[in-house]
């Protein structure tokens, strides 16, 4: 037959209630105009302070703590192994120091090194075991190898627990709505010929336990929602025969990015979802008590290789997150799709460098959005939009790259009073040269425990693709040089060369 789009039309099923039902914390969150992220348990510092973002802080000390990936690092000899560092926060920021590597090689991480394996191209951050530290999930840029589970605790994170086969960016949330953070997991992706081919995944709900096993393991995705499956027969809605796809989704995906989208209370995924026939597209997978549904499509379609980066946060401050989709192949735009209690499909932005109130020239290869942080930075409960350039032209350098951050108000995204910068920047260090490629991944995260989430980018190909990453401090009035620093994979006692240090940044 051939491969058709599938329509984005839910069908409703005997026996299931499509819907959960709006929880109380959703309802405040809609007539308090709160987000999500205001409301999530912080940290609570000894001055009184609310503290960063639980699931950002391992050691439970208020600060949030990065971790930089370096997936082309060699780790016992063997050439991209791969590693991450772990840097934790203080009073003053990030605070690097020797010995936070983290690789196969390390002590109590299961495995072993493997040339190419790429520890730490992608990982994902929260509280799987409730015991009020947050935990690390630690992915590979092959899925084979397994995920990587490390414990937090008040010395930082511990040990490790093997997941098997299921290394394929691991994504965390509450997507159930219990309260709990849930593991999303999923394996090796591939698309053969016209036809979608499914890809395991997992959905384990939390807690769990040291050994990696959870309290329940939800339905992924039902099959009847799988693009192509034939569900709109009488036998599907008679006797829920197509409603069992526990362990895979009907199309390879590629997981971007986590929140709370439509506001009920339960985490929502943007995927990159194979549609067939060679077209690809963002999805909005709505979370719910029992599993993932495929909402509708949160984005320009394409083809492989189009995908571009994915942010979500409440830019404007209502209490539905919303979807920042950087420019991909396709499209030079940066696309802000708001959140609403109906998912997306309202409301929307379209932009590029030509913004009012935005510095920069729109050039062919910018690459517009390579990176997509969406926090509240000014600390006025609406999240601004980290956007990295790092297809960048200035000074006659080409693709040393920039960063951008864009302000959010109560009506969007707005160009006004928005900052770009660059290592050639007056209290940024180091020195912009071509091909650094600088924004190539970013995060937000409050390291330093004010309230204002503080930049972190990076430059993977930064001395000749060592890497390094940058640190901003956030302030009620953007972002700051002050107190700005940098630091490799020599900061850290980690391997240097081609370790692409900071390729993905949480
Ligand atoms: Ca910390
Ligand atoms: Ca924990
Ligand atoms: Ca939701
Ligand atoms: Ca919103």
């Amino acid at each position: 037959m051939a491969w058709m789009r599938r329509p984005d039309t839910p069908t409703a099923r005997r026996g299931r209630s499509g819907r959960a039902t709006a929880s109380l914390a959703a309802a405040l969150l809609a007539a308090g105009g709160l987000s999500a992220a205001a409301l999530a348990p912080g940290t609570a510092l000894a001055d009184g302070r609310a503290g960063a973002a639980a699931a950002d802080d391992f050691n439970g000390d208020g600060f949030a703590d990065l971790v930089a990936g370096a997936p082309g690092g060699t780790v016992s000899g063997k050439a991209g192994a791969g590693y991450v560092a772990v840097t934790h926060g203080s009073e003053k920021g990030l605070a690097p120091a020797p010995g936070t590597v983290v690789s196969r090689s390390t002590a109590g991480v299961p495995g072993t090194a493997t040339a190419g394996e790429g520890f730490g191209e992608t990982f994902a951050k929260g509280d799987l075991d409730g015991d009020g530290y947050s935990d690390l999930v630690v992915g590979s840029a092959t899925a084979k190898p397994g995920a990587v589970i490390l414990w937090g605790s008040p010395k930082g994170l511990t040990g490790g627990t093997a997941v098997a086969g299921f290394g394929h960016t691991p994504q965390t949330g509450d997507f159930d709505g219990d309260g709990q953070t849930d593991l999303a997991l999923f394996g090796p992706a591939e698309v053969g010929g016209d036809d979608p081919v499914t890809q395991e995944a997992r959905l384990l709900k939390g807690p769990l336990t040291r050994e990696g096993t959870p309290a329940e393991q939800l339905d992924f995705l039902d099959r009847s929602q799988w693009w192509g499956y034939d569900s709109d027969g009488p036998a599907c809605a008679d006797d829920d025969s197509c409603v069992d796809g526990p362990t895979s989704v009907g199309g390879p995906v590629r997981p971007k990015a986590v929140g709370d989208v439509n506001g009920d209370g339960s985490d929502d995924l943007v995927t990159w979802l194979y549609e067939g026939d060679g077209v690809w597209a963002h999805h909005l997978f709505t979370g719910s008590a029992t599993g993932f549904r495929d909402a509708q499509e949160a984005g320009p379609i394409g083809s492989v290789g189009d995908d571009a980066a994915v942010g979500i946060g409440d830019v404007d401050g209502d209490g539905y997150d919303d979807v920042v989709t950087g420019s991909g192949e396709a499209t030079a735009e940066v696309t802000v799709r708001y959140g609403s209690a109906s998912g997306l499909g309202g409301r929307e932005d379209a932009f590029d460098q030509s913004l009012p109130g935005l510095h920069g020239a729109q050039e062919k290869g910018d690459h517009f959005g390579s990176c997509v942080a969406v926090a509240d930075v000014t600390g006025d409960g609406r999240a601004e939009i980290a956007l990295g350039i790092s297809g960048e032209d200035f000074s006659g350098l080409t693709d040393a790259g920039s960063l951008a951050l864009l302000r959010g108000t109560a009506s969007g995204v707005t160009g006004e009073g928005s900052q770009v910068m660059h290592q050639n920047t007056p209290g940024v260090p180091g020195v912009a040269e071509s091909g650094d490629e600088f924004g190539a991944a970013c995060a937000l995260l409050d390291t330093d425990g004010d309230g204002h989430r503080d930049l972190v980018a990076s430059a993977p190909q930064e001395n000749d693709a060592a890497g390094a990453v940058w640190a901003l401090r956030g302030t009620g009035e953007g972002l700051t040089v002050e107190g700005a620093s940098a630091f490799g994979p020599g900061h850290v006692d980690g391997p240097v060369a081609k370790a692409r240090f900071g390729g993905f940044l949480r």
